[in-house]
C-alpha cells in the first residue's frame, strides 16, 4: 500500500501515515518482511484507534499499551513521532535511497514491491528516467510488468505532470484569507482583494494574485513582506512584491494607486485566454484594454502614461459594458463550454441559495460529530433538511454499519429528530457502490432509508466502459437519490474513474438522481466540466460538504464554484430545493 497523505487526515491517520512510510522504504530497502508487516499492522491499528494518541502519549503511556494492544516499541515510535514529527529510522534510511526513488511510491500503480524491481533491476531512480523507459520497452520486459500495467503507469505519470507546481484550491484560500485579514486591517489599505485562478474557482492553483488599492504601496509592501509564513522575499518592488510561503506557495501583491481598480482586478483574474477575448473585442470596436482601463484607441500605446482619458476603468461591471457585453462573473472567464463571449451569462447558483446539506456522517461512521452535535451544527447555519448518512458495511476503513447497527442509527436518528425542531433530519446511508454496480445493503434496507447517497468508494481504476456500466446500474436502482463523488478521484492525488458522464447524466435526469459535486476541495468530484455535460444531459446536481466535521460545512464555498465554473443555475440544484419541494422530489415515484 503507498503512503497516503490526503488532506483531511485525522492526527492518528498521520502518525500511521510515518509508519507506512517508514515499511514501504523498508520494502523497497528489501528488509525483513516480518518487520514491515509488524509496521504495517500498527499502521492499520492506529488509524483504527478510537483514542487520541498523540494526546495520550506523552502522560498516558500505559494506557495506550493497555486500551490500544500496542507494544513498547509501537508506543516509543509514536512518542519520537508526537515529539520531532519524524522518526530516527524514517530519515537515515531516507539518506541511503536516492532521492528520485520513494517519489516513485505516489504515482498510482506503483507499490513498494515494483518500485524496488524498478531500481534494483533497471536501475530507475526517478521519475523522468521511469517514463523514458516505460516508453522504449525496458520496463516492459521486466517480471510483473504486463503491457496493461505499463500503459496505467504511463498515464499516472502524465496525470501527475500535469498538476506539478499547482495546489489544492484550500491551500490557496486559506493563504489569501489571511493575507487579505493582515491587509485590510492596515490604515493605509482602502481595498483589497484576490485574484486570478483563485478568484474563477479553479481546483487548482498555480500562485495567488492579490490586488491592493492604496497611495501608501511601500508601507503595504514593506507590511506584506514582514508576514511570518514567508519563506523568501522573490521580487521586492514598490508596488509590487512576489513572494514565497513555508509551504511553498507563490503570493503576488500588486498595489495600485490610481482609480483603476476594476481594470487590474480584470486583467489580474484573467483567465489568460479570457483577457485575450476582451481585448480582440475591444480591437474591434477602436478601442484598447489594459490593467490601467478601456481606452480609445489612437494607434500609440500605453495611453495611461498619456494622460488619455480612460472609457471605463474603476469597476468591471463599467469595462463590460463599455464592451457592450453583460458582466461576466469570474467562475465564467474560462474557455471551458463554448465561447465564453457568446451567450448570456446564465443567472448562476450562489451560495445564499444553498438551502440543506444532503451527505453528512457522524461518529457513528467516521464523523466527529454526534447526530444531535451534526444537527444543531446544520441548524446553526440555517438548513431546512440535513441527511445523516454514515458508510456502509463494506467500507471497514470507515467504519461503515452492519445491517444491525444502521437499524439501530436509524432508531437513533428518529429519536433525536423527536427531541430537536426546526429542521428536518433524514435517516440516510452513503451507500457504497461496489465493484460491479451492487448497493452494499439489501434493498428491504435501502427501502427503509429517507435518503440513499451511492458513492464509489473503491476500484476506482476501472476502465471507462466498466466503470460507466457499474454507475449507470446504481444510478437505476429504485432507492438512489444522489450519486455521490461519482468517479473518486482526488485532486491531485487520483485520477479516479472515467465514465461516460453524459450517459450516466442522461439516465440519472430520467430517474430523477442528482449527480453530486463533493465540496471538498480535496474531491470537487463531478469537477466543472463533468457539471456542464451533466446538465446538458438533464440530470439535477448536488453540492454536498460531505460532512465529517464541523469545518467541513466551510468548505461549501468550493463546491459552489465549481457548480458556478460548470454554469449552474438555482433551478438544477436539489440542495436549492425548498423544504416541501425537497420532500416532493425524495417521494417521486421509484420503480
Ligand atoms: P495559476 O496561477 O496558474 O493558477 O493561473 P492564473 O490564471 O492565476 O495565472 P497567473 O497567476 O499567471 O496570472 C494571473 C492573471 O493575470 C491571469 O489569469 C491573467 C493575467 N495575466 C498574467 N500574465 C498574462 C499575460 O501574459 N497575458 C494576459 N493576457 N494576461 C496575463
Ligand atoms: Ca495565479
Ligand atoms: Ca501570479
Ligand atoms: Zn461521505
Amino acid at each position: 500500500m503507498a503512503t497516503r497523505y490526503a488532506a483531511g487526515m485525522s492526527a492518528n491517520e498521520q502518525i500511521g501515515a510515518r509508519f507506512e512510510r517508514l515499511a514501504d522504504l523498508l520494502e523497497i530497502t528489501g528488509a525483513n518482511p516480518f518487520r514491515i508487516n509488524a509496521l504495517r499492522r500498527s499502521a492499520r491499528a492506529i488509524d483504527a484507534s478510537p483514542l487520541d494518541l498523540a494526546g495520550m502519549i506523552l502522560h498516558d503511556r500505559a494506557s495506550i499499551i493497555a486500551l490500544a494492544g500496542m507494544g513498547e516499541g509501537t508506543a516509543n515510535r509514536i512518542e519520537e513521532i508526537v515529539r520531532t514529527g519524524t522518526m530516527a529510522d524514517l530519515d537515515t534510511l531516507s539518506k541511503q535511497i536516492p532521492a528520485g526513488v520513494p517519489p516513485l511510491l505516489d504515482v498510482p500503480g506503483l507499490g513498494p514491491k515494483k518500485v524496488r524491481v524498478l531500481w534494483q533491476t533497471a536501475g530507475i531512480e526517478d521519475a523522468a528516467t521511469l517514463k523514458a523507459k516505460l516508453l522504449d520497452g525496458t520496463v516492459g520486459a521486466l517480471p510483473g510488468f504486463g503491457a496493461k500495467t505499463v500503459a496505467n503507469i504511463l498515464e499516472s505519470l502524465a496525470f501527475m505532470e500535469r498538476g506539478i507546481g499547482r495546489f489544492c484550491a484550500d491551500v490557496g484560500w486559506n493563504a489569501a484569507q489571511r493575507f487579505l485579514a493582515l491587509l485590510r486591517g492596515a490604515k493605509e489599505v482602502e481595498r483589497a482583494e484576490f485574484a486570478g485562478s483563485l478568484r474563477r474557482g479553479r481546483d487548482t492553483v498555480g500562485d495567488i494574485d492579490l490586488l491592493v488599492s492604496s497611495s501608501h504601496p511601500e508601507q503595504v509592501c514593506e507590511l506584506f513582506c514582514a508576514d511570518r509564513e514567508i519563506e523568501k522575499v522573490l521580487v521586492r518592488g514598490d508596488t509590487k512584491c512576489s513572494v514565497r510561503l513555508k509551504n511553498g506557495l507563490q503570493v503576488d501583491l500588486r498595489v495600485l494607486t490610481g482609480d483603476h481598480f476594476g481594470a487590474a482586478y480584470l486583467y489580474f483574474t484573467g483567465s489568460k485566454e479570457h483577457n485575450v477575448l476582451l481585448r480582440e473585442r475591444a480591437q474591434r470596436r477602436g478601442m484598447t484594454l489594459n490593467e490601467y482601463g478601456l481606452y480609445p484607441d489612437d494607434g500609440e500605446g500605453a495611453p495611461q502614461t498619456r494622460g488619455v482619458q480612460a472609457i471605463a476603468s474603476a469597476t468591471e461591471e463599467s469595462i463590460y459594458a463599455a464592451l457592450e457585453l453583460p458582466f461576466i462573473p469570474a467562475h465564467l472567464r474560462e474557455e471551458i463550454g463554448a465561447d465564453p463571449l457568446g451567450a448570456p451569462a446564465p443567472t448562476l447558483i450562489s451560495m445564499d441559495s444553498i438551502r440543506c446539506e444532503l451527505h453528512a456522517h457522524t461518529t457513528a461512521s467516521d464523523g466527529e460529530l454526534s447526530i444531535e452535535d451534526l444537527v444543531l451544527a446544520a441548524k446553526a447555519r440555517g438548513f431546512h433538511t440535513i441527511a445523516i448518512t454514515d458508510h456502509s458495511r463494506s467500507s471497514g476503513q470507515a467504519n461503515g454499519l452492519s445491517i444491525e447497527r444502521l437499524r439501530e442509527h436509524i432508531a437513533a436518528i428518529r429519536e433525536v429528530s423527536s427531541m430537536i425542531s426546526g429542521i428536518r433530519i433524514l435517516a440516510g446511508s452513503e451507500v457504497d457502490i461496489l465493484a460491479d454496480g451492487s448497493l452494499d445493503y439489501p434493498d428491504d434496507l435501502l427501502s427503509e432509508l429517507d435518503i440513499v447517497v451511492a458513492s464509489p468508494h473503491t476500484a476506482l481504476r476501472q476502465d471507462p466502459e466498466t466503470a460507466t456500466k457499474r454507475l449507470l446500474r446504481a444510478v437505476e436502482h429504485p432507492a438512489v437519490d444522489i450519486l455521490g463523488h461519482p468517479t473518486g478521484r482526488m485532486v491531485r492525488g487520483r485520477p479516479g474513474m472515467d465514465p461516460d458522464i453524459a450517459a450516466i447524466a442522461q439516465c440519472a435526469g430520467r430517474r430523477g438522481v442528482a449527480l453530486e459535486i463533493n465540496a471538498h476541495p480535496s474531491r470537487l468530484d463531478l469537477r466543472d466540466t463533468h457539471v456542464r455535460i451533466a446538465l446538458a444531459a438533464g440530470a439535477m446536481i448536488a453540492i454536498n460538504c460531505d460532512v465529517h466535521s464541523e469545518e467541513h460545512f466551510d468548505n461549501l464555498h468550493f463546491g459552489v464554484a465549481t457548480a458556478r465554473r460548470g454554469a449552474l443555475t438555482t433551478d438544477r440544484c436539489v440542495n436549492a430545493l425548498d423544504a416541501d419541494a425537497l420532500s416532493g422530489w425524495l417521494a417521486r415515484p421509484r420503480g
